[in-house]
């Protein structure tokens, strides 16, 4: 799946136009009102943000792996919250759905899902299974042609949002093989939400426990019809997850140099500009180097993922996407903390962005496996007969 050489090229123009234009001004009223402004989530409706991934024949424009890095590589230029709206759409949300979903599945989500109309979060994470995704302990019993959900998920992207979830929930024993994937209305009896987390950073992006007490769901909502398989579907949808945050925290490397390069060139002390002492040189040139190898880590890992079958894993691709998450995640963190060192006392003050992107980067991190998971991840591959 890819869109043609010319429409993504337009495609792609109109997106940096709309950063450029529409999100960057907007940083502080989101910052200021918590929120992405209702006028910007409907434009990026219409430019059909919500469905870059989701193929034509659902509703969406089918982009790549490739382009859609490209893309997000782009939207990490400004404020993450923007990208965070229709984040869960594009990546987590969905594509468990569109890799193992049945027909009719993706024929009734898809697109909703494509269009905004649906907002749809990835509901995996509980108080006592993070890491460990497979002791996950919220269960599904199954009672005639339903099953009845019980459990806690949380810190829930989009779950104040959502109008549905992809949810894991344990429908055998214990360990990965016992956990299934359902699509689950969020407006179903026996659903509600927690307060919004307070959190460090990434202000305007919504996050929250999703409790689930008797909620009554059809057994038809397993996604592919096959309870059992819900892990390695979650492990499929992360896989990606990873690469498209690894395209994210390229983005936020460049503005975050573009931006000290912009300060260290008007800032002046000892009587001339700051980006004329070596010290500082060497900061930005460290930076650059490092965004220039994540880079080249994230397009050559893209390119992998669009040459496998779509939909299968395999497990070199996926090493590689905890290799590329691990380093892009990790580098950004450090331009960022140079970028706020080059920035000064400037750099702890709000009214600067390096500041607040510093906060904003700490999460990918965090998210969608720790460094500490993929490493584990990578030397399992490494170290496997
Ligand atoms: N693609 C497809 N299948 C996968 C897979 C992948 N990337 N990774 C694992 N699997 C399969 C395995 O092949 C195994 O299947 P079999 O039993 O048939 O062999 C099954 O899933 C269990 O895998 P494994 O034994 O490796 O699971 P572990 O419990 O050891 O945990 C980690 C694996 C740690 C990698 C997993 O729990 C993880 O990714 N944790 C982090 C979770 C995370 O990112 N949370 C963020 C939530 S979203 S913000």
């Amino acid at each position: 799946m890819a869109l043609d050489q010319e429409s993504f090229a337009l495609l792609r123009a109109s997106v940096q136009r709309f950063i450029d234009e529409r999100l960057k001004p907007a940083e502080d009223t989101l910052e200021e009102i918590d929120d992405v402004p209702a006028d910007i989530v409907a434009d990026m409706k219409e430019m059909g943000l919500f469905g870059i991934s989701i193929p034509e024949n659902y509703g969406g424009i089918g982009l790549s792996m490739s382009q859609e890095c490209d893309v997000v590589y782009d939207l990490g230029h400004t404020a993450f919250a923007f990208r965070s709206v229709f984040g869960t759409n594009v990546g987590i949300g969905s594509q468990g759905i569109l890799m193992d979903g049945t027909e009719a599945q993706k024929q009734a989500y898809l697109p909703k899902i494509a269009s905004g109309e649906l907002i749809i979060s990835f509901a995996l994470t509980e108080p006592n299974a993070g890491s460990d995704a497979a002791s996950l302990q919220t269960r599904a019993e199954l009672d005639g042609d339903h099953y009845v959900i019980n459990g806690t998920k949380r810190f829930i992207t989009n779950a104040p949002r959502a109008g549905a979830f992809t949810l894991m929930a344990r429908t055998g024993g214990a360990g990965a093989s016992g956990i299934s994937s359902f699509i689950v209305p969020a407006d179903t009896p026996g659903i509600s939400l927690g307060k919004p987390d307070k959190k460090m950073g990434q202000r305007g992006t919504k996050t929250c426990d999703v409790v689930l007490e008797n909620a009554r769901v059809p057994a038809a909502n397993i996604i592919g019809g096959v309870p059992g398989v819900g892990f390695k579907t979650a492990m499929k949808v992360l896989d990606r997850g990873r690469l498209h945050l690894s395209a994210l925290a390229c983005g936020m490397a460049h503005r975050l140099i573009t931006d000290a390069v912009a300060y260290a060139k008007e800032r002046k002390q000892f009587g001339k500009p700051i980006g004329d002492f070596q010290l500082i040189q060497g900061m930005l040139a460290d930076s650059q180097a490092e965004l220039y190898a994540g880079l080249s880590m994230m397009r050559d890992c893209a390119q992998r993922y669009d040459a496998k079958p779509a939909g299968k894993s395999d497990p070199e691709v996926s090493m590689l996407a905890s290799c590329t998450k691990m380093f892009c995640t990790e580098m950004v963190g450090r331009i960022a903390d140079r970028a706020v060192q080059i920035h000064g006392g400037a750099g702890y003050i709000a009214e600067y962005k390096a500041e607040r992107f510093y906060r904003d980067v700490r999460l990918l991190r965090l998210y969608e496996g720790t460094t500490q998971i993929q490493q584990l991840i990578i030397a399992k591959h490494l170290l496997r007969d």
